[in-house]
């Protein structure tokens, strides 16, 4: 999930590997670390910023001309000095950089433990370094290269791998699935790197690795090839584009490129999670409170914003897929109003960053009166997941643009996971009703896919005929009420439109009296027990001439014919639908934004993480 780099050349290596960690600073991510081989491997990682490794380097001095480096975003153990990377075997001659997840980390692990080899850190990338140096020391006739891709059969998950090894000292090898990677080719110099930023003042010869494949690099030469050993041929590149488009990907903002992430992100949340072969819901972090969890009175949900409303779609799976009483509040209430909380009771926070001040406190708050204490973050080793008894993490990677997008989305993932697990425990769902959910949650992320391929050429069109609202209404029933909170929020946080969410049979009940020809009713008519409900909802805004964009599926499609516009995606159940529908309407408020020539990255006085009050 975040940042390689390698080099091999004349030059000294820890410079090109110090400034191209620096280039990839922008992913965000909690520590770095460099392997260069010099006759022996020396290695240098360290905690936080680049600046800290390169201080280090500075000072201990690190010579020689080929090496390894990554930045990292944990997903497997906290931000330390040990999980940084480089991961190295034991014998000391066997570097690994690895981004993505090894799904079946814990079996090889096991395997690796019982077979007697030690592991330092907590990381899932140290059983490449350790089952590599075995494959590779357990027999004469193998060489490096086909240890690794023996190695590699057996590791289930993403990489973008590069690794070294002191008994071929004029060598980078590198492996790709699902995590990106290139080769840079210079003269009689190579360069890798995950994405171009630290490639680019070097050379602009390209080559990128696909899936399945692997690399053998010297400083004249490389040759690609499958895991599966077919000699490839790959077309070399001309990179053509800048420093500050490589990092946004090519996208002009790092909230489209983060909107276009969530096929991804949602499958990386999932992954190891939701096994399919088991018909199970497996959640490491919240297995030794499952009891707990299950026999809970009720559980109360505190946070802030986009998290909060993550918390409501929460609030609509516990009750209906566990059976589960829900409370959801805002953190900052909570903490302030001597709440009614104690043994018997959880608090489940919910935190992109992991730092949210109010949600700390409410936090604190709960713990000091006994209730059992649950979180939901994105930053391993954030003040939350360390504080909490137990939590889920949700892997989206690094979340740059300030309006959050594929974190909520994965922040749903969670707790839908959650409340399958919690219904699965307390007998709610049987063996048949989780192999439904489960086939469908996996059929999520293409669904998410097939919404941005389609509907995101519409959606630009569309945006720029309702650029200049005043104001902007947003209605969803059911599941898809905390959505349309969801999408009112977005949309007011970076275009500074004025817009409101509401259940849409609160709208006799007020926001009935605003609409006229010039008020866009964005309706979210997708849950299918609220069809006819909707329906009739629409009409109502029509008849007082009011403009109405639908999201709607196949399920629904009478809708069609009474919007203004729509916007049809893929059918999923009814609990699941959150995830399918937020997307159009973040796709929505990015183009308004953008129309409005406003920073949609840095909308004005809104941060990332709020630590304050
Ligand atoms: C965890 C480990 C992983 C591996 C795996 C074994 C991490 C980050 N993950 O992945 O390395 O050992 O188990 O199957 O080390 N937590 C909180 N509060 C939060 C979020 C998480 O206390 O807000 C705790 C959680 O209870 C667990 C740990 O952090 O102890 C890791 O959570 P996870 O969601 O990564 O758990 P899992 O099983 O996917
Ligand atoms: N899963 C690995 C870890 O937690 C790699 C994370 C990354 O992509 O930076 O160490
Ligand atoms: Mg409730």
């Amino acid at each position: 999930m975040c940042g390689i780099v390698g080099y091999i050349g004349d030059r000294k290596a820890s410079d090109v590997l110090i400034k191209g960690l620096k280039r990839l600073e922008y992913r965000g991510y909690d520590s770095a670390g460099v392997a260069l081989i010099n006759g022996s491997l020396e290695v240098r990682k360290r905690k936080g910023k680049v600046d800290h490794l390169s201080k280090l380097i500075a000072k201990e001095g690190l010579s020689g001309n080929m090496g390894i480096g990554h930045t990292r975003w944990a997903t497997h153990g906290e931000p330390n000095d040990v999980n940084s990377h480089p991961h190295v075997s034991e014998n000391g001659k066997i570097a690994v950089v690895h981004n993505g997840i090894i799904e079946n980390y814990s079996s090889l692990k096991k395997q690796l433990a019982d077979r007697g080899k030690t592991f330092q850190s907590q990381t899932d990338t140290e059983v490449i370094a350790l089952l590599l140096e075995e494959i590779y020391n357990s027999s004469f006739e193998i060489s490096f290269e086909e240890a690794i891709q023996l190695t590699l059969k057996q590791i289930v998950g993403t990489y973008g791998l590069a690794i070294v090894h002191t008994d071929s000292p004029d060598k980078i090898y590198i492996a790709r699935k699902g995590s990106p990677l290139l080769l840079g080719i210079g003269e009689n110099e190579m360069f890798i790197a995950s994405d171009a930023s630290p490639i680019v003042e070097f050379t602009n010869k390209v080559i990128y690795l696909d899936d399945g494949e692997m690399a053998t690099i010297t400083r004249d030469n490389y040759k690609v090839k499958t895991i599966d050993d077919v000699v490839l041929t790959k077309e070399v590149h001309e990179l053509a584009i800048g420093l500050e488009e490589i990092e946004k990907a090519g996208y002009p903002h790092f909230m489209l490129k983060e909107i276009f992430e969530q096929p991804r992100s949602i499958a990386d949340c999932m992954r190891g999670r939701v096994v399919k072969e088991t018909n199970s819901i497996q959640l490491g972090g919240i297995e030794d409170v499952m009891d707990e969890l299950v026999n809970a009175r009720r559980i109360v949900i505190a946070a802030c914003g986009t998290s909060w409303h993550s918390g409501l779609v929460g609030e609509y799976l516990f009750e209906e897929l566990a059976k589960l009483p829900v409370e959801v509040e805002y953190a900052s209430e909570f903490r302030y109003r001597d709440p009614l909380i104690g043994r018997g009771d959880v608090l489940l926070v919910i935190s992109q960053s992991g730092e949210t001040a109010d949600t700390l406190a409410a936090m604190r708050e709960a713990k000091k009166r006994g209730a059992l204490v649950l979180g939901i973050c994105n930053v391993v080793g954030s003040t939350i997941s360390r504080d909490t008894d137990a939590g889920v993490f949700t892997h989206a990677g690094p979340e740059i643009g300030v309006a959050s997008t594929k974190a909520f989305t994965a922040q749903v993932v969670v707790l839908t996971m959650m409340a399958l697990a919690v219904g699965k425990h307390k007998g709610i769902l049987k063996d048949d009703d989780m192999r439904m959910y489960i086939n469908e949650l996996l059929m999520l992320p293409s669904k998410v896919e097939y919404i941005l391929e389609h509907a995101n050429e519409p959606i630009k069109k569309m945006a720029s005929l309702f650029t200049y609202a005043p104001n902007f209404l947003y209605l969803g029933r059911s599941y898809n009420f905390p959505v349309a909170l969801e999408g009112a929020l977005k949309l007011k946080e970076i275009s500074y439109i004025h817009a409101e969410g509401y259940p849409a049979a609160e709208m006799k009940h007020g926001p009935i009296a605003l609409i006229d020809e010039m008020m866009p009713v964005v309706v979210i008519a997708a849950t299918e027990h609220t069809n006819d409900k909707m329906i009739s909802n629409i009409e109502e805004v029509k008849a007082r001439k009011g403009r109405i964009i639908a999201i709607m599926n196949d399920a629904n499609s009478d809708v069609k014919d009474i919007s203004d516009f729509h916007i049809s995606i893929p059918t999923t159940k009814d609990c699941f639908s959150p995830l399918l529908t937020v997307i159009p309407l973040q796709l929505l408020s990015y183009y308004i934004a953008v129309n409005r020539g406003c920073n949609v990255d840095q909308p004005r006085n809104l941060a990332k993480s709020v630590t304050v009050e």
